[in-house]
């Protein structure tokens, strides 16, 4: 029986995604390393550590910056992403995403967040949903990040479900293949051929409903 469904966040709940993708274009401008849009879908889904050393990487400076620079750079780039999603309202909850949850709750299924962002709760405040969902894994308490499948196994556990009674909505192919690590059902949004691992992908987050969730875990 399908038991818990378990959300990304950013890219799936709201589209935080450009934020984050503003803020690191904006720090890479002052390291010399251009992040554009390409470049970009690399870091969705990956912690804010290793989006920065993936950058670092990218502009051959792995070795340039200490611990402790680089946790000033995540710093500094948290504080702009932060002063960017200030603004945001349940306005910016992404089409179907309501109707879902409401759906799920009326079906008695478990809801779960399981984003890589430590901003999650906050930004989950914003939006107004956090009564929606059942619990929210602490990506610090996960051993590896996606593509790891340690959040989702972890979001599983917290619904007190199996991995096989679970199914994982996502927007990023790290988190996709996580999913999939995890021997979880993977729902992806976006564009087919970067999300191809997963059971079933979606344009876009307004074809999501408990029927088509339902169908793809069936199948
Ligand atoms: P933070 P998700 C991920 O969230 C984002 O996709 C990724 O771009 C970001 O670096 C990561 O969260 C960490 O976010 O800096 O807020 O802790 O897609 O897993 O919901
Ligand atoms: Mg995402």
């Amino acid at each position: 029986m399908l038991k818990a469904v378990l959300f990304d966040l950013d890219g799936v709940i709201t589209d935080t995604a450009k934020f984050h993708f503003l803020a690191w274009r904006e720090l890479g401008k002052e390291l010399g390393v251009t992040v554009d849009e390409a470049f970009n879908e690399e870091l969705k889904g990956v912690s804010r550590m290793d989006s920065l050393e993936r950058i670092l990487a990218f502009g051959g400076l792995a070795d340039k910056y200490s611990l402790a620079e680089k946790e000033a750079l995540c710093t500094k780039k948290n504080d702009h992403y932060l002063e960017l999603i200030q603004e945001m309202t349940p306005a910016d909850i992404l089409p179907g995403i309501l109707p879902l949850l409401e759906e799920l709750r009326a079906a008695g299924l478990k809801t779960i967040i399981t984003s890589a962002s430590k901003n999650a709760p906050g930004i989950l405040e914003l939006l107004q949903v956090k009564d929606y969902f059942d619990g929210i894994v602490d990506p610090a308490s996960v051993a590896a990040g996606k593509p790891a499948p340690d959040i989702f196994l972890a979001g599983a556990a917290l619904a007190d479900a199996e991995p096989a009674e679970c199914i994982g909505v996502e927007d990023a192919a790290s988190g996709v293949e996580a999913i999939k690590a995890a021997n979880i059902t993977a729902v992806a949004i976006g564009d087919a051929e970067v999300l191809a691992q997963a059971d079933r992908v979606l344009p876009d987050t307004s074809a999501l409903s408990l029927a088509v969730l339902r169908d793809t875990w069936e199948k």
